[in-house]
């Protein structure tokens, strides 16, 4: 065993940290077998919704003229407002900068175009593959929509995908408009009837098995508005108690809940356009209670759910908490919350996903979170130090490796019956 003083434990605890490899749990990022679905690169990194949304708040631009530029002309708009006739200092911005020097580029001649031209030397594969061994992200877990036919083509051409990402059933249209999607689902052969009777149950679990059988995912995931109840006299409801949660019970996926969204605000500014409310854990409760053979991944997008969150998982094992999720996904949040779960929860969370849609993303959204996940870490290890218990090297490794990632490879493996 490997003692570690109180004075060796800073820079030992960030070392073990940044030298841990991640498994990104929720990501929109895809191979380049999807084609255009991949995103990399200055120009995507710029013209991230995060950053739409900034820019307006200073453009002279209407968002419907800003719409019409092409994404080159964007992404030099935000830079010329963002970050030249203002100083980058938000999260999303910071991010941007993080990025570039991360990949090595020098950061004063604030040139988009020398910053182009290094992207546009690198092929896909060695974009990615620079980037994974930079961020050292292991896996990629990607969110997959069923329900786009770009990404349904991909899945139905058979591609082999390669080994570092893995599928995610993402079921937003099924769940939170089945009054259209029943038709898409007609129009794909499955027999759902107008009402919801016993064949249109069989037929919505048919379709779920048939994508579980092409896709082979690690979960099936939900994003789901403030207002979400369950359970309720809806199609939502309906659709989670009679096909869903039996087909993950019986195929043992996790159901993952990204709860805590209203949609659109502002519609003009497409996914920019979405706000935050809070939500009634009471759904969660009776999910937790009534389907103890269901295993959940939760994540909440209102800072005021997170202490409800973390209380409850300390009162079901079949849940499991996960990422400080899009506007949470700042400094001051992501410590906060990682503290209050880790002195409810102890290492048993998943702190951080960064949700990355572009991916240099990566290089900011970890480095950003080790740095606070570290600074937590200090601050815990030390107090328990200071009660004479003695710090291994070996025992803080494991912990840290359950957080950036056996908590997540465990859940998905984790046997309730
Ligand atoms: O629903 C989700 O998975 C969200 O993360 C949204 O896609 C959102 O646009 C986002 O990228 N947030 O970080
Ligand atoms: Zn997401």
């Amino acid at each position: 065993m490997n003692n570690l003083t109180r004075e060796s434990l800073p820079e030992a605890i960030r070392q073990i940290v940044h030298q841990q490899p991640i498994t990104d749990m929720h990501t929109h990022l895809y191979p380049p077998e999807f084609g255009g679905l991949m995103l990399r690169g200055i120009d995507e990194l710029l013209t991230y919704h995060y950053l739409v949304a900034e820019v307006m708040r200073w453009s002279d631009m209407s968002i419907e003229q800003f719409w019409m530029l092409n994404k080159q002309e964007q992404a030099e708009h935000i830079w010329q407002k963002l970050f030249l006739e203002h100083s980058p200092v938000s999260e999303a911005c910071r991010g941007v900068l993080t990025s570039i020097q991360a990949m090595g580029m020098d950061m004063k001649s604030r040139d988009l175009n020398q910053y182009r031209q290094f992207c546009a030397a690198l092929s896909a594969e060695e974009h990615i593959n620079l980037l994974l061994q930079r961020s050292n992200v292991e896996h990629v877990v990607m969110t997959n929509d069923v329900f786009s036919t770009e990404e349904r083509n991909v899945w139905l051409s058979g591609k082999s995908i390669d080994s570092r990402f893995h599928a995610v059933l993402r079921l937003d249209p099924l769940l939170n408009d089945y009054s259209r999607t029943k038709s898409l689902l007609q129009g794909w052969g499955y027999q759902v009837e107008e009402e919801w009777s016993e064949i249109s149950q069989a037929e919505v679990r048919r379709f779920l098995l048939d994508w579980i059988d092409r896709m082979n995912p690690l979960y099936v995931a939900v994003s789901l508005p403030s207002t979400f109840v369950f359970p309720d006299d809806s199609d939502r409801s309906r659709l989670i108690a009679d096909c869903l949660l039996p087909v993950c019970r019986e195929r043992d996926l996790p159901f993952a809940l990204m709860i805590g969204v209203k949609n659109k605000v502002h519609p003009a500014l497409g996914d920019a356009g979405y706000y935050v409310g809070k939500a009634e854990t009471g759904a969660l409760e009776h999910l937790l209670m009534r389907y103890p053979y269901n295993k959940f991944f939760v994540t909440m997008l209102s800072r005021e759910n997170q202490h409800e969150l973390t209380v409850l998982a300390r009162k079901f094992r079949n849940l499991m908490v996960f990422g400080c999720w899009w506007f949470l996904n700042n400094p001051v949040l992501i410590g906060e919350m990682t503290r209050m779960r880790l002195e409810l929860l102890g290492t048993s969370v998943i702190p951080q996903h960064s949700d990355a849609r572009v991916f240099d993303q990566l290089l900011y959204k970890w480095s950003h979170s080790k740095q606070i996940i570290s600074d937590v870490l200090i601050e815990k290890y030390s107090d328990i130090a200071d009660t004479g218990w003695q710090l291994e090297r070996e025992e803080i490794e494991r912990d840290v490796a359950d957080l950036l990632h056996n908590n997540f490879w465990n859940f998905l493996s984790k046997k309730l019956r």
